[in-house]
């Protein structure tokens, strides 16, 4: 059995990670993720670190990829490299370790993928993503990512904005927030067996943050789709809130009325807020905010830096939490 023990390059940050305190490794052990995994995939366990170049587009979306809009955020900023971004992740349905999700996404299936849009707007219905992949007008941005946890990385995403895709079901006046559901299948999430999250994994936006320009659903990253451990084939990237607002793997949007309950927050609602805005003035209770760890870093080199009001992106996202308080409201 193959019992996963922290990577040198983990140990400098916890031995637990942080967003995982709560839950224990014994529910992924009796769900027999790590043992069955070990069978089928141990080829895998080397060959992370070794996959780093982005996978291929597939042949029926090249013409999208090939044809991206300009990229008008992070010109200046330092990528993370491709095998950074894609082997140190968060996506608890395969696990939460960082390297998990890299050793075990590949039993997810991400095309062909539906997505069921409802609720509160005068045109709903399931699309397919490869559809709307090869209808859009895609566009590369570079957005810095930061973890409740205190690490951050910037990432090349390619995609639409969330504002404009929402727009184009025409929500009616009772769409105060959007609700987001991640795949529910232990089929292809094997984590799922194990009660580690209330499955699926839940995010949601009041209306007027999901409209925003910054607000973004992601298709790829670094040039091709996205690889499943980065939440293949539709994922929101919300660069302006920690990291775990971003949801992976989508299948499902509702338009509703009332502000739903979303996965981290049920889970530790004293520790992750709805809001969930990156706030170097706000520290979680078990750690600070001040900095961050900016990836790729190591033990020699740490390359810690300040985390700043709202990841930096002030200027485009400080309007709509005017007059809010957001020590009360994390
Ligand atoms: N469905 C799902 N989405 C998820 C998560 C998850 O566990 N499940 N983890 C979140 C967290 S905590 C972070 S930091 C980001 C990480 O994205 P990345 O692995 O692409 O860097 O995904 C977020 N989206
Ligand atoms: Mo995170």
């Amino acid at each position: 059995m193959r019992i996963k023990i922290a990577k040198a390059s983990d140990c400098h940050e916890n031995s637990v990670t942080p967003e995982s305190v709560y839950l224990n490794r014994r529910q992924f052990m009796q769900a027999g993720l790590i043992g069955a995994s070990s069978i089928g995939l141990s080829g895998r366990v080397l060959a992370v670190g070794q996959d780093v170049s982005p996978l291929a587009v597939p042949a029926s979306l090249k013409s999208a990829f090939s044809q991206l809009g300009k990229t008008s955020y992070g010109q200046s900023e330092t990528l993370a490299p491709y095998d950074v971004a894609t082997t140190y992740n968060n996506f608890y349905e395969f696990g939460y370790g960082k390297s998990d999700p890299a050793d075990y996404a590949d039993s997810m299936q991400a095309f062909p993928w539906k997505v069921r849009v409802e609720g509160e707007a005068d045109k709903t219905g399931d699309f397919d993503v490869e559809d709307f992949i090869k209808d859009s007008q895609l566009e590369e941005r570079i957005y810095r990512l930061r973890c409740v946890e205190a690490w951050s990385m910037v990432i090349p995403w390619i995609g639409v904005p969330l504002g404009e895709f929402l727009k184009k079901f025409q929500p009616n006046s009772k769409a105060k927030y959007v609700y987001f559901e991640t795949l529910y299948d232990p089929e292809q999430m094997p984590a799922q067996r194990g009660n580690a999250l209330d499955w699926p994994y839940r995010e949601g936006l009041r209306i007027d943050e999901a409209m925003n320009s910054l607000a973004f659903l992601a298709v790829g990253m670094y040039g091709s789709v996205l690889p499943n451990q980065n939440g293949a084939p539709l994922r929101l990237v919300l660069p302006w809130k920690y990291g775990f607002k971003s949801i992976k793997s989508i299948v499902s949007i509702r338009f509703v009325e009332e502000r739903p309950n979303t996965t981290w927050n049920m889970l530790a609602p004293s520790e992750y807020g709805f809001f969930a805005n990156v706030n170097p003035g706000v520290d979680h209770p078990r750690w600070s905010q001040k900095q961050e760890r900016r990836l790729p870093g190591g033990v020699l080199f740490p390359n810690v830096i300040e985390t700043e009001m709202f990841n930096g992106y002030q200027e485009e996202v400080a309007g709509l939490y005017q007059g809010m308080d957001l020590v009360r409201n994390y």
